[in-house]
């Protein structure tokens, strides 16, 4: 951050490592990043978003729960939809939670990264054709 104010950078992306929201000495490394960006730019995170994996199922929904209490998650991105018939929890999390879902994971590569969207990720569900 401090780097980024001297070089006049626009953007700064910060990457965690993955971690359970069981795991409280790892959420508190996560409170603690908050703070430290927002001690540099007050109104930062400017945006906070979590990627989900869609093969835990019914579980995104208490990661979501967990990771907006400690970090104010703001968007999602759910991942590995391709390995799983599991993705539907995305319909629970959207009537839960008023968060956009930015991309979604189809595969490995970097073009499998998707925007969402709403009418495709449907009909994908109910196995509608487009
Ligand atoms: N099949 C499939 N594999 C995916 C998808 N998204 C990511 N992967 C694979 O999952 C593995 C882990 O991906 P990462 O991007 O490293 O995951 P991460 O959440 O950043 O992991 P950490 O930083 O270690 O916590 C890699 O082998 C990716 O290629 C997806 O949508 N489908
Ligand atoms: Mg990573």
């Amino acid at each position: 951050m401090e780097q980024a104010k001297a070089d006049d950078l626009d953007l700064v992306l910060v990457d965690t490592a993955g971690r359970l929201q069981n795991k409280a000495e790892l959420m508190a490394e996560l409170e603690k990043v908050v703070r430290v960006v927002r001690k540099l730019d007050p109104t930062a995170p400017h945006d906070v978003i979590l990627v989900l994996d869609a093969t835990v199922g019914q579980n995104a929904l208490s990661q979501v729960e967990a990771f907006r209490n400690t970090a104010g998650v703001t968007g999602l991105v759910m991942t590995k939809l391709d390995g799983t018939a599991k993705g539907g929890v995305l319909v629970a999390i959207a009537e839960a939670y008023d968060l956009p879902i930015h991309f979604i994971g189809i595969g490995e590569k970097a073009e499998d990264l998707r925007p969402f969207s709403a009418e495709a990720f449907s009909k994908a569900l109910v196995g509608l054709k487009d």
